[in-house]
């Protein structure tokens, strides 16, 4: 085993990796940009080796800085998590020419698989069905006018160094070829340097099944079951699990014999991902992806296998520890990418500090990040601050499991996915298990998503904008031995120390005895009482009308918010001079309601 490894990577995956270094007594060593001088991967190495400024392109995509680290820190070999460098075949063969193991795939194994056309190759010589389409590049459009005539349309020109949705274009008839072709080809040349195209039979409603392999230096390739990504939101991943709802018993086995046998062809070493399109009940190849994904907790946590220790066993030249019959499939997980952004808004970035980071916990709970409260979330990469990975007896289990989780879990200083994944958990469509990759983009309705992050979102006075001040308190009151959490806000208004003789402490947060000293805001002197929303929510009933008497005590209104009813009553008293509300309209937290005098 190795002595010392450097991560080459940042956030939570360079995290994960250091952990399977820890728990295999292999000392670790992170390098860091100019942004992440305190980041969590930083803090939790064993040392840490600047590499450059804030831009990744700077620092962890700069070869030489992070070769220079590991020679520096006397690493004897080199993780590069995933994204980065993670699929630089050229990396990874300066890598294996230094004095460091490369955590990964052989490079050549990586360059082989990374063009498509050769890694289509490579799968139907071992007999694993690929998509309809063309083996090699194809150089003028009439070639794609003659695909169509015999495959049909829509079809698909996808760029040969192409992943994850860039590069692809779709035809649905001959008029659009010249067009698309040389769009294929622009965007090939712009994001892969590479503007070599090739074609497939387009698949419109496809399911996106991955099979996780692992592979030793001994002829060893073993399939650890599959995922199944179809809830995904313009090519990005949303949520992930395994096993797929949506494979019988007999395609399952089909499915991973296929990777196995895929992967066995090539000298492929270490973990990898075979991706899979099922449409109708059949399968074909996609791509390869060579490097540890996102996802993986999914499968580790329905097999009990450690990838990542696999990963550093295999590198390090030791035989994989179990045969393809000892992997069993258990269960059901699910993981969710806690992405900083702002769902109503088009799941637009947000940045902002970590006011409360309270992750979920208990049984089938497991939370993979490198971020505590207090941190800045910058823009400087990208919007994933932690992973939730629920894992439970079965799908249904896993559900429920899930929705209690992602309750649990309170993120407070900018919006997170949180409400939208609490919103598909509990999808018709996601929940039967019948989604295809293009629900989200096509289906789903995005009012659904607005409401979601207006209920479930963080808490108004912390997300708002900066330039108004907003006095936030929160308070814990029993009423007749009850207890209740009661939050003010108060908006426009200069920050009011919460009181002085408590030596700092706390920042007004919980304080009982400040709730009788600071609530002139509901009486303000001459203008009688007024009575606001102490939660957003419903008004269910208005009890009273203008000119009414009230007694202390009268219940006023009835507020539904979260599902409960609450008598809304006035606490001194008096005659109602306005009644601002009506009976089915909503409000929000700290609305006027009723003015009494
Ligand atoms: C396809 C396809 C349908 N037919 N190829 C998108 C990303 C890239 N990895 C391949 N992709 C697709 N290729 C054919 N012939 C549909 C997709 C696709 C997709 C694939 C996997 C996961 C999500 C996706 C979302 C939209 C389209």
């Amino acid at each position: 085993m190795f002595r010392k490894v450097l991560v080459a990577n940042r956030g939570e995956i360079a995290v994960r990796v250091m952990r399977a270094c820890e728990e295999l007594g292999v000392r670790t060593v992170a390098v860091y940009s100019e942004a992440d001088k305190h980041a969590g991967h930083v803090r939790y190495a064993d040392e840490a080796y600047n590499v450059g400024p804030a831009r990744a392109a700077d620092s962890y995509l700069d070869q030489d800085a992070i070769l220079e680290a590991a020679r520096k820190a006397d690493a004897d070999a080199i993780h590069p998590g995933y994204g980065f460098m993670a699929e630089n075949a050229r990396f990874a063969a300066r890598v294996e020419d230094s004095e460091c193991t490369w955590i990964g795939p052989p490079a050549e194994a990586m360059e082989r698989l990374g063009e498509k056309t050769k890694a289509r190759k490579v799968m139907q010589g071992a007999g694993v069905p690929v998509v309809p389409g063309t083996t090699d590049p194809v150089e003028d459009p009439s070639e794609v006018e003659a695909f169509g005539e015999e495959h049909g349309y829509p079809i698909a020109i996808k760029a040969e160094g192409g992943g994850g949705g860039r590069g692809m274009k779709i035809v649905e008839s001959p008029d659009e070829i010249e067009e698309q072709f040389a769009a294929a080809k622009r965007e090939g040349e712009a994001y892969f340097d590479n503007d070599s195209v090739y074609l497939e039979r387009f698949l419109e409603a496809p399911r996106h099944i991955e099979v996780q392999i692992v592979a030793d230096h001994h002829g060893n390739v073993r399939h650890l079951g599959e995922r199944d990504c179809s809830l995904q939101r313009r090519h990005q991943k949303v949520v992930e699990e395994g096993p797929s709802p949506a494979l019988s018993d007999d395609l399952r086995e089909r499915i991973g014999d296929a990777a196995r046998t895929g992967v066995g062809e090539t000298d492929y070493t270490n973990a990898g991902t075979v991706e899979f399109l099922v449409e109708d009940g059949e399968f074909y190849f996609l791509e390869v992806n060579t490097r540890i994904q996102v996802e993986h907790p999914v499968t580790e946590e329905i097999t009990g296998i450690d990838i990542v220790k696999e990963q550093l066993r295999v590198a390090a030249g030791e035989e994989i520890g179990f045969a393809q019959a000892d992997v069993d499939i258990e269960g059901h997980a699910m993981e969710f990418r806690i992405n900083a952004e702002n769902a109503a808004r088009d799941f637009a970035p947000a940045t902002g500090r970590l006011e409360t980071y309270d992750p979920p916990g208990g049984i089938g709970v497991r939370v993979d990040d490198a971020v505590r409260q207090g941190d800045d979330i910058g823009g400087d990469y990208d919007s994933m601050i932690a992973k939730l990975i629920v894992s439970a007896g079965d799908r249904d289990e896993c559900l429920a499991r899930a929705e209690r989780a992602l309750r649990e879990f309170d993120i407070q200083g900018f919006h997170t996915v949180i409400p939208f994944h609490r919103l598909m958990v509990t999808d018709e469509q996601f929940t039967a298990g019948t989604h295809t990759t293009n629900y989200l983009d096509e289906e789903l309705d995005p009012e659904r998503i607005e409401r979601a992050v207006e209920r479930w979102g963080p808490d108004e006075a912390e997300a708002d904008d900066e330039d108004e001040t907003v006095t936030e308190r929160e308070f814990t009151v029993e009423v007749n031995g009850k207890r209740f959490d009661v939050e003010l806000e108060e908006r426009g208004a200069p920050a009011i120390p919460t009181g002085g003789g408590d030596g700092g402490g706390g920042g007004g947060l919980s304080r009982p005895d400040a709730a009788t000293e600071d609530d002139e805001e509901s009486v303000a002197p001459g203008e009688g009482e007024q009575i606001h929303a102490e939660m957003q929510g419903t008004i269910l009933s208005v009890e009273v009308a203008a000119g009414d008497e009230v007694a202390p005590g009268d219940v006023v209104l009835v507020l539904e918010a979260m599902k409960m009813e609450n008598d809304i009553v006035a606490e001194n008293g008096g005659t109602v001079t306005e009644v601002l509300v009506g009976e089915g309209e909503s409000v929000d937290m700290g609305d006027p309601l009723i003015v009494l005098e």
